[in-house]
């Protein structure tokens, strides 16, 4: 079995990813390898900020690895919260957040928006990104209480529900994740 570390402390993700690469590989989170560091976010892509994940383990800890960044872009907004997803109106309260969004959408006609997912990987001396997204549109008001995040306001095109209101089977057979996540698993699975 590879020993691959995922940039995370997120069980639940952790137990997910694992499901979707097989048992070739043991994923191993942050907390399992007694890395207890802040690693540094600060990148204006979610791409760089992929990797300054697993640049941040191999440096030091020289371990194979891999990491992700996700977040909400909107068109109208020049492509915000971006990068800033998870603290776009400076706090991790999610309901601040999504009134912001709302706020400055206001009566938009323009609510094109989509999630991304970036995975950076790095194994076998080699730098790979796995990309996920999924286009939709922003309501004007929240709908549903399942998922987490922007979930409340985001409809995915060819569905009449939001993020929200979908059972978690739902979302992960069509998300941004996952769409990422099965991308890196099809390449572990066919080394
Ligand atoms: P870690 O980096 O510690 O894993 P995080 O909260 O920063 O946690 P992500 O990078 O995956 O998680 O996503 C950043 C933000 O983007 C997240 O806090 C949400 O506000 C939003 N987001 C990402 N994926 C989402 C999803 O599937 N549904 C709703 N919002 C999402």
């Amino acid at each position: 079995m590879i020993e691959l570390v995922f940039a995370t402390n997120n069980a639940h993700k952790l137990e997910e990813v694992q499901a979707m690469v097989g048992d070739k590989f043991c994923l191993k989170s942050l907390h399992d390898i007694d890395c207890q560091d802040d690693i540094p976010e600060t990148g204006i892509t979610f791409q760089e900020n992929a990797q300054q994940k697993t640049d941040y383990l191999v440096n030091k800890y020289g371990l194979y690895c891999f990491g992700d960044d996700s977040g909400l872009e909107i068109d109208a907004l020049n492509g915000e919260p971006g990068v800033y997803s998870a603290r776009y109106s400076g706090t991790r309260d999610m309901e601040q957040n999504i009134d912001l969004v709302l706020e400055k959408l206001g009566d938009t006609a323009n609510r094109t928006a989509r999630f991304k997912t970036v995975i950076s990987l790095y194994l076998n001396e080699k730098q790979l990104f796995f990309e996920g997204a999924i286009e939709g549109t922003i309501i004007k008001e929240r709908k549903g209480v399942k998922g987490f995040g922007y979930d409340p306001i985001f409809i995915p095109n060819g569905y009449d529900i939001t993020f929200a209101e979908m059972s978690p089977e739902e979302k992960n057979a069509i998300s941004h994740r996952s769409i990422a996540v099965s991308k890196m698993a099809e390449y572990l699975k066919n080394l």
